[in-house]
């Protein structure tokens, strides 16, 4: 019966463990290999003299990163990983690795990530980035636990959609029979017909669709949002709602996922502090134009080099809220007493944005007026416009960047090494 690595202790007398040839060290009268699973990685300590013919002959046969199923005896050593090595009586090759490997699967070596993402497969054997998973898995697990507690419904929505929901610039066509149909940009549309169908609180957590042109280290092609929406709330509560997860997800990774931490070196993971300072639009582009050469203009986006300006003067996770009505989408909710300014909001970490949200406008006239507004046609939006006519109550939700709140948390310096298959413009494999 195979075992764990991490379960063979100095007390294990007899131990089969199956797992990969992380290293091969052959010192003549002496060799070790070094076999990784999981759960850890097992030092295997062949005496040359004292091992049988066949092991030896098996022995010599074996490449890095094969998997093999090694039987022995368990021995107490201090010098090796986890205090105990295993002396085999039987090895045999399961699956043979080629070599040589087009990625060093042993830490040190750093590899460009085009070969990282050409061998996904291989870079996720390295422990630093399978942790990186293991926490984002954490993190994915913790905000349904969360949510769920709260009484939110997970819902799943379509993929393929009629229309835009963020704006024309950015779709994806897709020859869907004999109509147009595109790749869904954001699951807002659904998720608010859901506050029309009396669910008050939902979450979806899926991908979103993108054709961002750009190649930058903070934009995917495709990319997993967190998605919430909630009845009978506003901007105020939904974004407590976010920053009490932030934190909340902070602290589960830091507890849960110790070893993930350490193996990426992150000694002490710096927790949010909640509530996060809320800084208003128009004081964004006041920082951002006393430190850029360029300045910084209102009305106009926040850009990278304003984000970053920004991050830097506030050095912790914050709000810009009350933003311009003209650059945010037709749903938000303008301030009644200036509706040029509107109730949506960006959570931004010092390095990037993580999250957009608003209170949603749930007045179907209004709703028409403002989709007019934006040069949009409101007939392609009659199936989302149809659930303001039938008794829709007011709310409030946010979309939150899974790959931006890994990268950020980790200091992954690109967000595509928080996905395990990027998407963007040069890559469609694997
Ligand atoms: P927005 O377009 O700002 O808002 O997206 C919300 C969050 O999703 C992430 N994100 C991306 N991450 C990587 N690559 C991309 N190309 C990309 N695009 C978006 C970001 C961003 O903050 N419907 C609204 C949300 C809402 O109001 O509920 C929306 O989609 O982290």
């Amino acid at each position: 019966m195979r075992i764990a690595v991490n379960d063979v202790t100095p007390e294990t007398k007899r131990a089969t463990i199956i797992g990969w040839v992380h290293e091969i060290r052959d010192l003549g009268g002496l060799a070790f290999l070094l076999i990784r699973d999981r759960t850890g990685i097992i030092q295997v300590t062949i005496p040359k003299k004292k091992i049988s013919a066949e092991v030896l002959s098996v022995f010599k046969e074996i490449s890095r990163e094969s998997v093999v199923r090694i039987e022995g005896e368990v021995k107490e050593i201090e010098k090796a990983p986890g205090g105990r090595e295993l002396i085999p009586s039987s090895i045999e090759i399961i699956s043979k690795s080629e070599s040589p490997l087009p990625l060093d699967v042993v830490e040190k070596v750093s590899a460009e990530l085009d070969t990282r993402f050409d061998n996904r497969f291989l870079d996720v054997r390295r422990p630093r980035v399978s942790s990186v998973f293991k926490i984002r898995s954490c993190i994915l697990h913790t905000v349904e636990d969360s949510l769920y507690k709260k009484g939110f419904t997970q819902i799943t929505t379509s993929k393929i959609v009629g229309s835009a929901t963020e704006g024309g610039t950015e779709l994806f066509p897709i020859a869907y029979f004999e109509k147009e149909a595109f790749l869904n940009q954001s699951p807002q549309l659904y998720k608010q017909m859901m506050m029309a169908a009396g669910l008050e609180k939902v979450l979806e957590i899926g991908p979103i669709f993108r054709a961002e042109e750009h190649n930058t280290t903070k934009h995917l092609n495709e990319a997993t949002s967190i998605d919430v929406e909630v009845s009978f709330a506003d901007h105020f509560e939904v974004m407590k709602l976010l920053e009490d997860l932030i934190v909340e997800i902070y602290e589960e990774v830091a507890v849960s996922c110790t070893a993930e931490l350490a193996s990426l070196e992150i000694n002490n993971l710096k927790i949010p502090v909640a509530p996060f300072p809320r800084l208003t639009y128009e004081e964004a582009i006041g920082i951002a134009s006393g430190k850029l050469a360029e300045g910084a203009n209102y009305g106009d986006d926040i850009s990278t080099s304003a984000e970053r300006a920004i991050g830097e003067e506030i050095g912790c996770h914050y709000f810009i809220v009350d933003w311009p009505t003209s650059i945010r989408p037709y749903y938000a909710m303008p301030y009644e007493d200036r509706p040029s300014v509107c109730k949506a909001f960006d959570l931004m970490h010092p390095r990037m944005e993580l999250s957009s949200g608003a209170e949603r406008v749930h007045d179907y006239d209004q709703l028409v007026h403002q989709i007019k507004e934006k040069g949009l046609n409101p007939d392609s939006f009659s199936y989302y416009l149809s659930a303001f006519r039938y008794g829709m109550p007011p709310h409030a939700g946010w979309g939150l960047g899974t790959e931006r709140l890994v990268a950020t948390m980790l200091g992954l310096q690109n967000v595509r090494e928080a996905v395990l298959f990027p998407r963007d413009r040069h890559r469609l494999v694997p």
